[in-house]
């Protein structure tokens, strides 16, 4: 069995490695994104440069991230409003004989046997992963904030009723989807495809996971489909196109970066954020933001639950937790929901 704590991409063979890109294209906040830049690597200083904070969403210094909603400071996007995530990345075991090495090391305190330093290591074992939103929406700068969270219990009729209607208005748009399965972005980056129209998807590096490492390892599935928005409208006729997607999946993860099916934890959001079909395949151990039982729907579940009952996804009632600032929280509790 593959032990992902132990091993870093950039020194296997035969797995993806070399230098991530950052600030890759956003998320399509507008029809702005649908050209996306050919070389996002390229921008990445001149583009910070003069990035103007306006308000740290959240931080962690547990999590060793922060959340800074701001304001561009230069270029095509000059004073647009932006989110940009930073965030300490693993430490790499492959790397640390350098990291001892070439690091400066400075004595902060020594006691008895006890001492503290401060660290400078070169530039390139001390990445920080930035991600950029920009044109940033009003959704995505509320996405990032911290918020209390609500537990909503969603009948098939309130989906109907009131859900439906919602995301037909105002969900987030799915260019950066069609970019991928199009090749317009990322297509360097795709770990497989199954071109087929029906059954096929794409597995692309999840851009939570700068790939550098496998005990986070992140990707997801994208269907070829366009029609399907999430979970809700699933039947037994799409049966093909999970499994094939399960199957496929876990086997591109297994020759690509050697891990085993028995180590992935393969799963659908509901809610998702963006409302086109897709799988997220994360390593058990790690525990993906989103992961957890009141929002990750386990694939081969999913599978069962429509082998015994079509309608399963249709009439059940899904529960799933809602940021006291969401609108759709806001249409529940008027319609008496919630
Ligand atoms: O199920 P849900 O909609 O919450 O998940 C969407 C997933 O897509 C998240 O895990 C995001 O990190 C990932 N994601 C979002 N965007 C905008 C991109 C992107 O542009 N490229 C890639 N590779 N993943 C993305």
């Amino acid at each position: 069995m593959a032990d992902t704590k132990k091993r870093s991409l950039d020194s296997d063979n035969g797995t993806e490695s070399g230098p991530e890109k950052k600030l890759a294209s956003g998320d399509g906040a507008g029809k702005d994104t649908k050209k996306p830049t050919a070389d996002p690597g390229s921008e990445a200083g001149s583009v910070l440069a003069g990035f103007q904070t306006e308000k740290i969403m959240r931080e962690s210094s547990r999590e060793k991230n922060i959340f800074i909603h701001g304001k561009m400071g230069s270029g095509p996007n000059e004073g647009r409003d932006a989110v940009l995530i930073l965030e300490k990345t693993p430490f790499r075991e492959d790397s640390l004989a350098e990291l001892f090495k070439t690091s400066e090391l400075k004595l902060q305190m020594r006691n008895d046997i006890y001492s503290t330093y401060h660290l400078h290591p070169p530039t390139h074992l001390n990445d920080i992963k930035a991600t950029m939103v920009c044109p940033a929406t009003e959704k995505h700068i509320k996405k990032y904030q911290s918020q209390e969270l609500f537990l909503i219990q969603e009948s098939g009729e309130d989906y109907r009723n009131i859900t439906l209607p919602y995301i037909q208005e105002q969900s987030f748009s799915v260019q950066w989807v069609y970019n991928i399965l199009e090749k317009k972005a990322e297509a360097d980056r795709i770990v497989f495809e199954d071109p087929d129209p029906q059954n096929g998807f794409v597995l692309i590096p999840d851009f939570k996971w700068d790939q550098k490492q496998l005990d986070d390892l992140y990707l997801i599935a994208i269907c070829h489909q366009r029609e399907i928005k999430s979970l809700r409208d699933l039947t037994r006729e799409h049966l093909p196109l999970l499994q094939n997607i399960q199957q496929q999946g876990q086997e591109a993860i297994m020759k690509r970066y050697s891990v085993p099916s028995c180590r992935l934890r393969v799963y659908l959001h509901y809610q998702p954020s963006y409302y086109h079909l897709h799988v997220h395949f994360t390593v058990l151990g790690y525990e993906a933001p989103g992961c957890g039982v009141e929002r990750a729907h386990l694939l081969s579940d999913v599978i069962q639950n429509l082998q015994t009952d079509t309608q399963h996804y249709h009439t059940r009632t899904l529960t799933y937790p809602l940021r006291a600032d969401d609108a759709l929280l806001h249409k529940l509790r008027e319609a008496g929901r919630f």
